[in-house]
């Protein structure tokens, strides 16, 4: 596998020097500075280009070029947001870069609860606990229809919860769900953020994924004469969340994508922390299935609990068995004469990470250095008893 390491531009923390340090050869990064739904112009995709290939790496994935929620939605001026998405295409494809992943998901991208759970040996992790996400939505947000959505169980436990909270907690909680990730809208607030999804308030799964298809239908052709490859990121967490339809969730999800246009630039980022979620989704089973069309790799593990809350476990630990996985994904790069970029997706908060606490909430250096070793570790183990 070809090793990479998540890069947030020159304000991150975590230096293009330390993931060299860290044994990475690859860097996964986007233009962050431009706003969704704008073309990506080729001095701005050089700049960023040329400042990773200083330090001897390479500029191997695009994570992610986001989808305009416009475009989601199809409605307003999204055949707009489309030819801006293919121009931003044709320009990184100009400065040779080939590999773009993207989400589908309506208004949020990852969502937790808390980003700093601690866990016994004192590091901390990334949380989605159910019943925080019962009380976000019935009392911070005051979703109407909220019953629906959970189990009287989670819904009793919620009020107790939120019953006990201090104001303290109960921004804290806010704040994790809307401001923390990057990735998500900066400054959301809950107004802003009804306003949105609002927006979704009529629009089924299958709306969802027939705007996908169309979106799709669109650029694929171009991917193809370009030799780009687009490649999905899975919902995380991997269930509806807010009323919002999510329709990438599950095997039977990727299936219908790939139904969508039959094209090798219609591709997948396998994730296994987000897959992992849903614990009907097997994950060995589907990195076979889906063989062909899995271009990224982003390695970490979930530990689930049994009312679908779940945390951010050690690499190898948790509620995915990672030999499975890796040895699936070895064998592919053998069959298909390819090297899948891969990176650990996500670390804990450990020893300085801990002090400086300024990386973004799941990206800093030496919880991601940690997991990135032991998958090595791991790949080289399988690698030589083949
Ligand atoms: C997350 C997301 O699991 C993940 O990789 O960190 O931010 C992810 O990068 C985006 O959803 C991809 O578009
Ligand atoms: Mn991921």
């Amino acid at each position: 596998m070809k090793q990479t390491f998540r890069w947030f531009g020159v304000s991150d923390p975590v230096k293009l020097s330390h993931i060299k340090q860290a044994g990475a050869s690859g860097v996964v990064t986007a233009l962050h500075h431009i706003p969704n739904g704008e073309v990506w112009e080729v001095d701005e995709i050089l700049k960023v280009k040329s400042t990773i290939e200083a330090q001897d790496l390479e500029w191997t994935f695009i994570e992610s070029i986001p989808i305009h929620e416009n475009i989601k939605l199809k409605k307003g001026d999204y055949l707009q947001r489309i030819a801006n998405y293919k121009q931003s295409l044709k320009n990184v494809a100009t400065c040779g870069i080939k590999n773009v992943c993207y989400n589908f998901m309506p208004v949020l991208d990852w969502t937790r609860t808390q980003l700093y759970w601690k866990l016994p040996n004192g590091s901390t992790a990334l949380r989605f606990d159910k019943v925080e996400m019962a009380v976000f939505e019935s009392y911070i947000m005051k979703r109407k229809d909220v019953e629906a959505s959970y189990s009287p169980e989670v819904l009793e436990q919620a009020k107790q919860l939120f019953a006990k909270m201090t104001t303290e907690e109960k921004q804290q909680l806010e704040d994790s769900i809307l401001k923390g990730l990057p990735g998500t809208v900066d400054d959301l607030t809950i107004p802003v953020f009804k306003e949105m999804i609002a927006q979704y308030e009529h629009l089924t799964h299958a709306d969802l994924k027939a705007n996908l298809s169309y979106f799709l239908n669109e650029v694929i052709p171009l991917c193809e004469t370009l030799g780009v490859v687009l490649a999905i990121h899975p919902d995380d967490p991997p269930i509806d969340i807010m009323g919002l339809p999510r329709i990438i969730k599950s095997e039977a999800d990727l299936d219908d994508l790939v139904g969508f246009i039959d094209s090798p630039s219609n591709g997948i980022t396998f994730c296994t922390g987000s897959l992992g979620a849903n614990p009907d989704n097997d994950l060995p089973k589907m990195i076979k299935k889906f063989a062909n069309r899995i271009h990224f790799l982003h390695l970490r593990n979930v530990k689930r609990e049994a009312n679908g809350s779940f945390y951010e476990d050690n690499h190898l630990e948790g509620s995915t068995d990672m030999y499975h996985v890796v040895k699936a994904a070895l064998e592919i790069e053998n069959s298909r004469k390819v090297q899948l970029p891969m990176r650990p997706d996500h670390g804990h908060q450990m020893l300085q990470d801990l002090e400086t606490n300024s990386a973004y909430s799941g990206y800093s250096a030496i919880g991601r250095l940690k997991g990135l070793a032991e998958i090595r570790g791991l790949e080289l183990g399988i690698l030589r008893s083949l």
